[in-house]
């Protein structure tokens, strides 16, 4: 039988190309996410292989329930990733929006808690598994006007060492990737949909893209089981860190 990988927000950039990376490899897909048309056209690409569920990560009750509801074919989940994730506004702290705030909180850092609650107690029971969460490169050093984006990341870096530790005792095996700057629809969410900003994030600089990371993530999860892949910060080849970005006109 096939391996199953759960990707979360796999409607979009890293998370769609997580979905396609994981086919690829011979996984099943259980391809989450809110945008139900998205996801009926990857089950019209993929049929047997991908198994979409729609659920909200930050509605805690349905996403349960909806994990839980999975037929028995589809239920003993090998890898979960926690990509589904968004920045809202680019601030400085004193000015920020409480709303986007608030947003970035319940996704960025509920929504993966909750999904780790819900996912893990199989895996652990299993003992077999592997949780590969998005963070960033955010999470290592706040930049300017990244304030509570930053945060969340940060938080994301410690909720997954905090797993790592206490699941050590399994054969479970937990990574944080750390993407820098991905071209997907971040910055266009990020800009509540000013496209024209979100473009200009990514002159001058040839960045990365949403399969880049999934490679790093099929890498992970394809290493050898003794091989527990912790962590992995990759980042455009002029991005130094979040804040040193060489651009060329
Ligand atoms: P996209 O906007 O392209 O994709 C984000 C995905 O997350 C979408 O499928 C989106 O679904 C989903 N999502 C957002 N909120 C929720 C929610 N509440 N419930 C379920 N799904 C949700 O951006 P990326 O692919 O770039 O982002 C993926 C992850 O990568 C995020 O965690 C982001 O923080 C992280 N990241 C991105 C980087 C970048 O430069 N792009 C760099 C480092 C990390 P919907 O379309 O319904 O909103
Ligand atoms: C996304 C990368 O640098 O825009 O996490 O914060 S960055």
């Amino acid at each position: 039988m096939k391996p199953i990988a759960m990707i979360t927000g796999a409607t979009s950039g890293i998370g769609e190309a997580c979905a396609r990376r994981f086919l690829q490899a011979g996984y099943r897909v259980i391809a989450t996410g809110r945008n139900v048309a998205k996801l009926n056209a990857l089950k019209d690409e993929f049929g047997a292989d991908l198994y979409p569920l729609v659920f909200d990560v930050r509605d805690r009750q349905v996403a349960e329930t909806s994990v839980a509801s999975l037929p028995a074919a589809w239920s003993e989940i090998d890898v979960l990733v926690n990509n589904a994730g968004l920045a809202l506004g680019l601030d400085p702290e004193y000015q920020g929006d409480y709303s986007d705030w608030d947003t970035m909180i319940d996704t960025n850092i509920k929504g993966i808690l909750t999904m780790i609650r819900t996912v893990v107690p199989g895996m652990v029971a299993r003992n077999r598994g592997h949780v590969i969460n998005i963070g960033s490169v955010a999470g290592d050093a706040a930049y300017a006007n990244g304030n509570v984006y930053c945060a969340t990341k940060a938080a994301v870096k410690s909720i997954t060492d905090g797993l790592r530790i206490d699941v050590a005792h399994t054969e479970l095996r937990v990574t944080l990737l750390k993407p820098g700057l991905v071209e997907t629809n971040f910055s266009n969410v990020r800009f509540h949909g000013d496209d024209e900003r979100a473009n200009n994030v990514y002159k001058g600089i040839t960045p990365l893209t949403g399969d880049d990371i999934a490679d790093a993530a099929i890498y992970a999860a394809q290493a050898p089981k003794h091989v527990q892949i912790a962590e992995m910060l990759i980042l455009a080849t002029h991005q130094a860190n979040g804040s040193t970005i060489v651009r060329k006109n």
